[in-house]
This record gives structure tokens, C-alpha cells and sequence, in this order.
């Protein structure tokens, strides 16, 4: 069976190759293309090696999109590299239909084995006049390979060169891996709500710069935004409230699981947090029973943070968590949920450590590794649980002590809710302020001393909300930062360097205004536009 499915995309293959290769003498002698340069296009992030052979592939109407036919989630792959290309310049790419005679150049996404392919992301992308063949072993990979493809597909045709419109590619070979295999966002949709829209919109932005990870940080003490079934008030009183005093909001099982969906199209796993002991006045206003600290619940739509606890002590609680997690595990086919575990300043430390210890066993119970800020680590933390850094290295070394790994959010270098400087619309500075340079500048695998890259699943920028409560907010925000940190992910220090990048980044304008992207547009940028 298998042995007849090779046999046929083989067949196919070669196929299309020998056809190709027959139109391709009818037009070689017509076309002369310009010289190219694959090594300076804007690419972000950077790839790990490019070697330019200097010609063009002309993407026109008569070129094709083929895909390994019976490898899971390769037709797929193509068929969304299709989706894009209409987008972007409004050319329609067939996808594993049967080559017609006007087909004369091919795109070929191909499951491959070869060794030297050593992660799921890894892709090879060879471009010649002839073909764009990307290989990659899973369908992961040539997900993260064809937004290199469609990241080099020029805005503009060249119209001179035959009697129709032609998009020139630049030929050469590229190799491309991650350094790290957790690169991730996170939206804080509980200060204020953003929903489902918003939600897809950031994914596909961030699909595009190879992020593999948006975490929803779905509970805070302002409001619970998933709805659980078995606990309905959480969201019917919990849901209703956010900073400011706003109406809130928040997912339905339903739109949940889209975004779950739509984040696996685009090959992004959706870490949910529910945030405890600390930061849960929305759930105890739903239910009192949890409440652990004694105080008159109501509704909260202020900022401060620290003065709610759950009771570490009572049944109840981990009856509750206990619903809240499977039911929530159960819609999420991501290895991790996060527990949050910051700021719990009201709990008693003893009750902290034993609602870690508790709840850590909750969450592997329904399969899942557990993430925590990095609190965490004053508990007897299991090595398979992560731990996320965002203010104390002493934490940090110490989840290290105990075997597990760590997630880079280092608040002074890549919290996204940070403003750029004293005239920036929207943030706080508590930390610091981050400019679009200093995000870029520092380097991940030296930041925190004792901590190198064996001890690092990745990094990740969150957005936290406060101060912000609209997609056009949440843009200015974000972008440009979070394309800095995808390259800080996925490209190796050799590759990095801030004069290339801020070129390639001033770059990135057309794609951002095409998508209707408000970014800040930072003076420290040449912004192409
Ligand atoms: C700290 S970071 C928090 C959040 C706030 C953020 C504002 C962390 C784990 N806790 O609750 O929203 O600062 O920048």
C-alpha cells in the first residue's frame, strides 16, 4: 500500500519534471532574467544557511503546486501556500491537480527522510529556474519552509519579460532549523477580552515569523474567559468584567476549540493558563467557596495585582481544579497547560508549595506537562514541568536544580506590554522600556547566569493587557517586537545581527500594511513604504 503511494507521487513527480523540462526549453531561450541575490532578501526570521545561484524562478500562471499526496498534512500545507499567493498578488496556484499542458514550472512540497532534515521543522528549500522543491520530514516543517517561500515572493510582477505577469523568485539552495523548539506569544484575554477574530488575526501574523506557540492567558483576578460546563458560573459572572469596568467576554467550548483548530492549520500549539492560587478573584466572585483569604468578593476592574488566593486547604478547590483542567486538556491537543502561579502574594508559603505539589499532579493526571511562572520553583516541582522566567533568576536556577527546563520571558527584554519610551500610546514601564533595538539586542542562551541553551525550551513575549483593550492596541504593542523575538527564537547567534535585521524589518512594511497591521512605526527604522 505505502510502496504503491511512493510509486505514484514518484511517477508524478517525474512526471511533471520531464513535462517541465520540455516547455522549459521552448521559453529558455526567450526569457532573460536578471540577476538575483537570495542571501539579501528579507527574510525574518534569518535562516540558518543560504547559498544564492543567482537566477529567478518565474512564478506565473503557469506553475503548479504539487505536495506528497498520502503524507499526513502535506496536501494541506499546499493548499495554504495556494491561499497566500492569491492573497498576496492575486494569482491563482493549482494544487495536486492533474498537469495540464500550460503548466510549466512546479512548486514541490516533499516528505522526506534524509538525515540531514533533523527536527520536524527542519525544510531544505532548493529554488531553480525550473522548480521550488522544499523537503521536509512532517508537515511542520513545510509549514515553517513555505512562509520562507512566500516571505520571498516579490509584491510586484515583472511584466517585460513575457506577454504576462511574472513573479521572480530568487534561485539558490537554503537550510533552515530552529535553535529553539519553543517560540511562543502570549495574549493576556482576561484584563481585557479579545476574541476570536482578534485571536485568528495575531495567528496568522505570527505563523508567518515561524512562532510555534500562543499561550491564552485565560484567568486573572478581572475576569474567567473559557467556558467550563461543569462549573457555568464562572463565566456567567466571572466572564462579565475587566479593567475599566467593561463589559468582558469570553470563549465559548465552541469558539475554543476553533482557535485550537485554527491555530493547528497553521502548525501552532494553544498553551491555556489558568492563573492560581493568586489572580483569581474572577473565579471566587463565581464561586466563594474557593476564596481563600476571607475578604468581600466582588467584581474587580482595577490593575493591581497580588490580594487573592484561592484556599490551598479546602477539597473543594482541587475538586474544582480538577474539572477546570481535564475539561480544558480535553479541547487541547498541546502537550502543556499552564498553571500560572505568580504574584500569589496572600497565600501563605506553605500553602503555596502544597497547591503547586497538588495541582502539579492534577495536570499529569489528564496528560498534560505542566508550565508556571517561575514562582513555581519554590515547590518539589517534577523535572518534566517547566518553568517560565519572567522576574527572579533565583527561581529560575532552581527549577534548573531540579531538572526541569525553562521558558525565556525575561520581563526587562520581551514584555510586550512595555512601552518603546516616554511617548509611547500604550504599556507600562515597570520593568523597563523596551525600544525595537534593545528587544533585539540580547542574547537568550547568556542571559541569565548558570542558565545556557541545554537548560532552554525557548522564549516567549506575552502581552499582558492592562492597558490595552483593541486589535489596533494590541498591534501597536506588538508589532514590530514580536517579529525581533521570532528571529531571537529560531535563529542561531552567528545569524544574528541588529544592522541586518533592522534593514530586513523596515522591510516588512508592505506585508504589515497589506495585512491592515498598525504597528509602531519606530524611528530607528527605514520603514519601506
Ligand atoms: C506582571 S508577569 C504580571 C502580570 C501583569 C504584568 C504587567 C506575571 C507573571 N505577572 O500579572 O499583567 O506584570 O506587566
Amino acid at each position: 500500500m505505502i510502496k504503491s503511494y511512493l510509486t505514484k507521487s514518484l511517477l508524478l513527480l517525474l512526471g511533471t519534471i520531464t513535462l517541465v523540462a520540455c516547455q522549459e526549453k521552448k521559453v529558455k531561450h526567450s526569457i532573460q532574467f536578471p540577476n538575483t541575490d537570495l542571501a539579501s532578501e528579507n527574510m525574518i526570521p534569518k535562516p540558518f544557511k543560504i547559498i544564492p545561484t543567482n537566477g529567478a524562478f518565474g512564478l506565473d500562471k503557469h506553475t503548479a503546486i504539487f505536495t506528497s499526496q498520502n503524507s499526513i498534512g502535506f496536501p494541506e500545507v499546499g493548499k495554504f501556500l495556494s491561499d497566500k499567493i492569491k492573497e498576496k498578488i492575486n494569482l491563482s496556484v493549482p494544487v495536486n491537480e492533474s498537469v495540464s499542458e500550460t503548466v510549466e514550472r512546479i512548486i514541490y512540497i516533499n516528505q522526506s527522510d534524509n538525515l540531514d532534515l533533523a527536527s520536524n521543522e527542519s525544510y531544505q528549500l532548493y529554488i531553480t529556474k525550473d522548480s521550488v522543491i522544499i523537503n521536509s520530514k512532517t508537515a511542520e516543517g513545510a509549514f515553517r519552509g513555505i512562509q520562507t517561500l512566500r516571505q520571498i515572493i516579490p509584491e510586484t510582477s515583472n511584466d517585460t519579460l513575457t506577454n504576462h505577469k511574472m513573479w521572480l523568485i530568487p534561485t539558490g539552495k537554503i537550510w533552515d532549523h530552529p535553535n529553539y523548539a519553543y517560540r511562543g506569544a502570549m495574549l493576556d484575554v482576561a484584563r481585557h477580552f479579545f476574541g476570536v477574530e482578534d485571536v485568528k488575526k495575531y495567528l496568522d501574523l505570527l505563523a508567518y515569523y515561524k512562532i510555534n506557540v500562543l499561550h491564552l492567558h485565560l484567568s486573572d483576578d478581572q475576569g474567567w474567559r473559557i467556558e467550563i460546563k461543569s462549573w457555568p458560573k464562572l463565566t456567567e459572572v466571572g466572564g462579565k468584567s475587566e479593567v475599566g469596568g467593561g463589559e468582558g467576554g469570553f470563549y465559548t467550548q465552541d469558539d475554543y476549540k476553533d482557535l485550537v483548530s485554527y491555530a493547528a492549520v497553521r502548525h501552532i500549539t494553544i498553551v491555556p493558563e489558568i492563573d492560581m492560587p493568586g489572580h483569581t478573584n474572577a473565579a471566587s466572585v463565581s464561586y466563594p467557596i474557593l476564596n481563600g483569604n476571607g475578604k468581600a468578593l466582588k467584581p474587580y476592574s482595577g490593575t493591581h495585582v497580588g490580594f487573592s488566593t484561592f484556599d490551598a486547604r479546602k477539597d473543594t478547590v482541587y475538586a474544582f481544579i480538577d474539572d477546570v483542567i481535564r475539561e480544558i486538556s480535553e479541547m487541547t491537543p498541546g502537550p502543556y497547560f499552564h498553571i500560572g502561579g505568580d504574584e500569589s502574594h496572600v497565600t501563605k508559603k506553605r500553602d503555596y508549595i502544597l497547591f503547586v505539589d497538588k495541582v502539579e499532579k492534577i495536570v499529569q493526571k489528564y496528560g498534560k506537562k505542566m508550565i508556571g511562572w517561575d514562582e513555581i520553583a519554590q515547590s518539589d516541582i517534577d523535572s518534566t514541568t517547566i518553568g517560565q522566567h519572567w522576574s527572579n533568576e533565583s527561581n529560575a536556577l532552581s527549577a534548573i536544580k531540579k531538572g526541569s527546563k525553562i521558558i525565556l520571558s525575561p520581563a526587562k527584554k520581551v514584555y510586550l506590554d512595555m512601552q518603546y519610551d516616554t511617548l509611547s500610546k500604550f504599556g507600562l514601564h515597570w520593568a523597563a522600556y523596551i525600544p525595537v533595538d534593545s528587544a533585539y539586542q540580547w542574547n537568550p542562551d547568556k542571559y541569565l547566569k548558570g542558565i545556557g541553551s541545554k537548560d532552554i525550551l525557548g522564549i516567549e513575549a506575552p502581552l499582558w493587557s492592562e492597558t490595552i483593550s483593541t486589535m489596533e492596541e494590541l498591534e501597536y504593542l506588538a508589532f514590530p517586537r514580536i517579529i525581533g523575538y521570532s528571529e531571537l527564537g529560531w535563529t542561531t547567534e552567528e545569524n544574528r545581527d541588529w544592522e541586518n535585521y533592522r534593514v530586513r524589518l523596515g522591510n516588512q512594511a508592505p506585508f504589515l500594511d497589506q495585512m491592515n497591521v498598525k504597528y509602531y512605526p519606530s524611528p530607528k527604522i527605514d520603514w519601506k513604504n
